[in-house]
């Protein structure tokens, strides 16, 4: 096999971010750019003999061409073989799985999740660990300090690899495999959820609606629900992949799954409604007429885990990112077991699974999982939700009411000012961050600032720290702002207000979050004076 050694010039801008490198996709395109980065990925291991990497992305724009670069770069240096999904198409937790199923070295992931697709905008890479988690800081550290100095990559002179045709094909020793991106998954899932129970419920006259967002997840959703599950073809919507999502937004939230918001909410909803994102490793749970925050999702399938198979021993422990509101805490310290609270991004989850401390993970950015994978899954946390709505015969309204008569409800809900000028958005951070020391103490209506601290995190497992993981201001009767500034997005900054109340009270249970938080929200922006600073009356979407 002839390999090219093709001189370069580093890249500034290569710092992975929450989760991977994303920038528009002109910036990939640029001569040597998504080289540049792999090649980096590469340098910072030390493949052995014998590795195979898993490669796959969520189909969208230039994923097909990113796909036929990887290989061969996988190929000059010093790969085994590639595993690569069906048209270059691989879930994020599908991915996860395809490494920890073959035992792969690792795994190249090209998504830029949640951000839209096509010429003008979003694409992504990121790299995976033998675990299938996300690379921990450690690694992508190393991986930013190799782009900064890279100066030359490699390349094998061999074909392109026919992605459509499923099977192996060999180059002077070096193979290339395409999977069936779905059955594995859909094996998996069968394996831990009760299938029975579920299809009963959708033969009894129970209704799903999935929406898929012209992304990932539909070829999944169609094997799992219509061809296992047997609902019927039109629970499902928006289920054909497209490289720019049907030029939408695909990330599964109150606005962006506006389409699906509708149905759930309409005359003739149906029982139960979830959406995925991009890449599949997002979800967004409805009932009729009934949202569900993430973070309750995340403490109601803990409360409720032995319900199903997979977890009927209970689990080891839970995490929540530190965003997250508090309500899984809640339902951890009433079963006796760990709760981690982790900063933002999945990676930090990775260390607790493989120590055994934690089973079910989540994110209050509508990301779910466990331990299963080492990624969160949107179809996991849909199919948890059947499993428990078939257990107990509940609505979902039912059930998620129930749950705050128990055990309180944290009234929660996220604001985002996206695309912000990144200098203004700074000064909201620095305004917050200068106050720090004389806001203890200080009165606000009815809250009272307790302590204004900067998140720091020591991974438990391993020892490392993380520092400078988003503002707290945490008062006197247990409610919390958060201030950060998101590490996905690739235009100007966005910057994310997260409000979050604890009540026991019956009437106040039963207010739609905004007016329950109208009070915190309006002492959120006293303190941060974010309006002032930005300009913006309006955060862009709220969850
Ligand atoms: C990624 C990370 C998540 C994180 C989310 C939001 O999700 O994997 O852990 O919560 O971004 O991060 P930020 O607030 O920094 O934008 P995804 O679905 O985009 O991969």
């Amino acid at each position: 096999m002839h390999i090219q050694v093709i001189a370069t010039q580093p890249f500034t801008d290569q710092k992975p971010g929450t989760s991977g490198l994303r920038k528009k996709v002109r910036v990939f395109q640029q001569l040597h750019y998504l080289q540049n980065f792999v090649q980096s990925i590469f340098n910072t291991l030390e493949i052995p003999e014998n590795a195979t990497l898993t490669l796959g992305g969520d189909g969208r724009f230039y994923n097909k061409e990113a796909i036929q670069i990887i290989i061969k770069m996988a190929a000059a240096n010093g790969f085994a073989s590639v595993l690569v999904g069906q048209h270059g198409i691989l879930s994020t937790p599908a991915a996860s799985n395809v490494i920890r199923k073959y035992h792969t070295f690792g795994g190249i992931i090209l998504s830029a999740s949640h951000n839209p697709g096509g010429p003008e905008d979003d694409f992504g890479i990121k790299y995976n660990i033998s675990n299938g988690g996300p690379a921990p800081e450690k690694i992508t550290d190393r991986i930013f300090a190799t782009s900064k100095t890279i100066t030359e990559y490699r390349i094998a002179e061999i074909p392109e690899v026919n992605l459509s045709k499923l099977g192996t094909t060999v180059h002077d020793g070096f193979s290339v495999t395409v999977i069936d991106p779905v059955r594995d998954y859909a094996d998996l899932m069968q394996s831990m959820f009760d299938f029975s129970a579920i299809k009963r419920w959708l033969a009894t006259g129970h209704r799903l609606k999935f929406d898929a967002m012209h992304a990932v997840t539909g070829p999944y959703a169609r094997e799992i629900f219509v061809h296992r599950l047997g609902a019927p073809a039109d629970s499902l919507m928006n289920c054909d992949v497209s490289e720019n999502f049907g030029g939408g937004h695909p990330d599964p939230n109150l606005t962006y799954a506006a389409e699906l918001v509708k149905i759930a909410y309409g005359a003739q909803a149906p029982d139960f409604s979830a959406a995925s994102d991009g890449d599949g490793d997002r979800n967004m749970i409805l009932g009729q007429h009934f949202f569900v925050t993430p973070s309750d999702s995340l403490a109601l399938i803990a409360a409720n885990a032995r319900l199903i198979p997979a977890y009927a021993q209970g689990l080891s422990g839970v995490a929540r990112s530190m965003p997250t509101s508090g309500a899984v805490d809640r339902v951890a310290a009433r079963l006796g077991i760990a709760c981690y609270e982790t900063p933002t991004g999945w990676k930090f989850f990775g260390n607790l699974m493989d120590a055994g401390r934690v089973a079910l993970c989540g994110e209050e950015s509508f990301g779910t999982g466990s331990d299963h994978v080492r990624e969160k899954d949107g179809l996991w946390a849909v199919l948890c939700w059947l499993n428990l709505l078939a257990a107990t015969g509940e609505s979902v309204e039912s059930l998620v009411r129930k749950h705050w008569q128990s055990y309180g409800r944290n009234v929660y809900s996220r604001h985002d000012y996206e695309n912000v000028p990144a200098a203004q958005a700074n000064a909201v951070i620095a305004h917050v961050k200068a106050q720090a020391s004389q806001l203890p103490g200080q009165v606000f209506g009815a809250y009272t600032v307790k302590t204004v601290d900067d998140f720091s995190y020591t991974d438990p497992v391993d020892g490392s720290v993380s520092t400078g993981q988003g503002l707290r201001i945490l008062f006197a009767c247990g409610s919390r702002v958060v201030i950060r500034l998101s590490g996905t997005g690739t235009e100007g900054a966005t910057i994310r207000v997260y409000l979050e109340a604890f009540t026991e009270d019956a009437a106040q249970q039963q207010l739609d979050a905004q007016d329950a938080l109208a009070e915190l929200i309006a002492v959120s922006h006293q303190i941060s004076l974010l309006p002032q600073l930005t300009g913006r009356q309006q955060p862009t979407v709220i969850t």
